[in-house]
């Protein structure tokens, strides 16, 4: 099928807390390897695995040494053609994350840039000369500081976006575009399925002028990129662009310009935070906002564009602890969060462990943890008087390491990730929450996830239909209807332990064009969290945190 990932379904793989096969205690490709029959049985289509190449891991493998060979930790290249060959036989594409925006300091590009000025790969990267004897201007690295470091052998400073092992290659060079279009068709040749582009938007910046992201020459080059690598073949390559708008999205997406399959936007999962304040300035999302966002989205593209959905990722806290219930309601929450997500339209990620209902880790002191991000933030915030309680609430609730730790496949030592010991804690709830018990229960998170993918396969109008938002002004319910030719489908979903009672059937009367008490059609129910769940079409009490999925007929 011409465009194959518009009715797929993509899973998320941190190959360092997936599965370790050798006994060192960080998982690899082996074991990733070793999981895809699982994989296969969740029914996913694809798996975006977070770079595996060779990396001195200052931020875990975003900052890349080689982009041609693998990390000595997940193993050896033939390791990589394996899982490639593996996933293929089952039918699943393996995309791979390319971190065009900067490479590590040990990349031998920049080995040789900072050697001298007149050193050929000098201009791979952006150095600026030491005029007075401070910064070249006030840009700030995301980790934290300056975004310039001082370079004494040249007496010069060079821009690092993120952490000062990651300097930003500079796109203005013809060269730094072409090596990367040759690493992109290496890959390619490899047989990978697609890419995910780390930061992609950060490519077109002018320093300079203090412009980071969406630079005037952005779409430039990723349009470069889709003629000489991306158009080769049907891949699909997503973009991850947290300064996207509508229109941005559009611009990257629109499959008339040649660019990208689809972007990652993050509107949805910054509604915690205070605006303009950053992540770690903690408020509680407000359904309204929720709904303004994904509606917004969801009308966002009318062929002109294609929407990612997903809660979670390699950055982001659980979802089932940040707009979910992790107490009391974990199983019935993450299952109608999954259900709100995957109604949608657009392309469905899941990142590992979600699919159990995995949660956040609080762990005792800022001392166990591993992130640069949270690590760099707890310092530089603790240097300006801020108190460690305080910090520490927003790790717990922010921290990139909640989604880091290990997978849990069982209730077995080490949860079964790894004979070895861990390179990172492991979720002690691992012994309730795991997929070995996930998997010998039919009412488990994992079949719920299993079945809703199915679903988007059998039903085209999970990729097709229209969006309408219902009960618009509700403050516990999210429901919506898509519509598709003469077919329909209801979703209901109550965010909170909240009991009301709802009617839809005069707003979807009105939607589906059927004149008040002409009857309406018959309900199907496809999926919900509760066994036995009553007719979405009468007036209906909901119960805590359920969710219904029905088609009307
Ligand atoms: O993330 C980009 C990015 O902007 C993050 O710093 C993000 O703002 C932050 O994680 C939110 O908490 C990408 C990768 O996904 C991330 O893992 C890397 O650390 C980063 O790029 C640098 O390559």
């Amino acid at each position: 099928m011409e465009n194959w990932w518009k009715n797929s379904v993509v899973y998320q793989i941190y190959p360092r807390s997936f599965r370790d096969s050798d006994g060192d205690g960080i998982g690899d490709l082996k074991g990733i390897t070793q999981k895809l029959d699982y994989l296969k049985l969740l029914g996913v289509d694809a798996i975006w695995m977070s770079p595996v190449f060779k990396s001195p891991n200052d931020d875990n493998g975003y900052d890349i040494s080689d982009y041609r060979d693998i990390m000595d930790e997940f193993g050896t290249m033939e390791d990589m053609e394996c899982l490639i060959a593996e996933a293929g036989k089952r039918g699943i594409r393996i995309i791979v994350d390319i971190v065009a925006n900067h490479t590590s300091d040990e990349h031998k590009w920049f080995e040789e840039a900072k050697k001298s000025r007149e050193n050929p790969y000098r201009d791979y990267y952006i150095f600026r000369d030491n005029v007075d004897g401070t910064v070249p201007n006030g840009l700030t690295s995301l980790f934290s500081g300056s975004a310039w470091e001082y370079q004494e052998d040249t007496d010069s400073y060079y821009l690092h976006v993120f952490s000062k092992k990651q300097p930003d290659l500079n796109y203005a060079n013809p060269k730094v575009r072409q090596e990367i279009i040759d690493i992109l068709n290496f890959w390619i040749d490899k047989g990978v399925g697609g890419f995910r582009l780390d930061v992609i938007e950060n490519i077109g910046k002018e320093p300079d002028r203090e412009i980071i992201i969406n630079g005037p020459k952005l779409h430039d080059y990723v349009h470069e990129m889709y003629e000489q690598a991306f158009s080769r073949g049907d891949l699909m390559t997503v973009g991850e662009c947290w300064g996207a708008d509508e229109e941005k999205a559009r611009l990257y997406t629109d499959p008339k310009r040649g660019e990208l399959s689809m972007v990652f936007q993050f509107e949805h999962v910054t509604l915690d935070e205070v605006p303009g304040e950053g992540k770690w300035c903690l408020k509680k999302m407000e359904l309204a906002d929720l709904k303004r966002v994904f509606t917004k989205w969801q009308n966002a593209f009318h062929g002109d564009g294609w929407n990612t959905l997903f809660w979670n990722n390699h950055d982001l806290p659980r979802i089932v602890s940040r707009y979910g219930n992790d107490g009391a309601y974990r199983v019935e929450s993450a299952k109608m969060l999954a259900t709100l997500l995957h109604g949608m339209q657009g392309t469905p990620y899941i990142y590992q462990g979600e699919e159990i209902g995995m949660t956040n880790i609080q762990l005792p002191s800022i001392d166990d943890y591993e992130d640069i991000e949270t690590l760099n933030m707890y310092k530089e915030k603790i240097g300006q008087g801020a108190d460690s309680a305080e910090l520490m609430r927003s790790i717990y609730a922010k921290s990139r390491d909640n989604a880091r730790t290990p997978m849990q496949w069982s209730s077995k030592e080490h949860a079964g990730f790894t004979t070895g010991k861990p390179w990172f804690a492991i979720n002690p709830n691992y012994a309730t929450i795991n997929v070995e018990d996930a998997l010998e229960d039919e009412y488990s998170i994992f079949y719920y996830y299993k079945k809703l993918i199915a679903l988007r396969k059998q039903k085209e109008i999970f990729v097709e239909g229209d969006y309408h938002l219902l009960l618009a002004e509700h403050p516990d319910v999210f429901a919506y209807v898509r519509t598709y030719n003469d077919q329909a489908l209801l979703v209901i979903c109550n965010f909170y332990d909240r009991e009301p009672q709802i009617s839809v059937q005069t707003e979807l009367a009105g939607i589906l064009g059927r004149q008040p008490g002409a009857g309406l059609p018959s309900c199907e129910i496809l999926l919900s969290n509760y066994e036995d769940c009553g007719n979405p079409l009468d007036v209906l009490k909901l119960r805590p945190y359920e969710a219904i999925l029905c088609e009307l007929t």
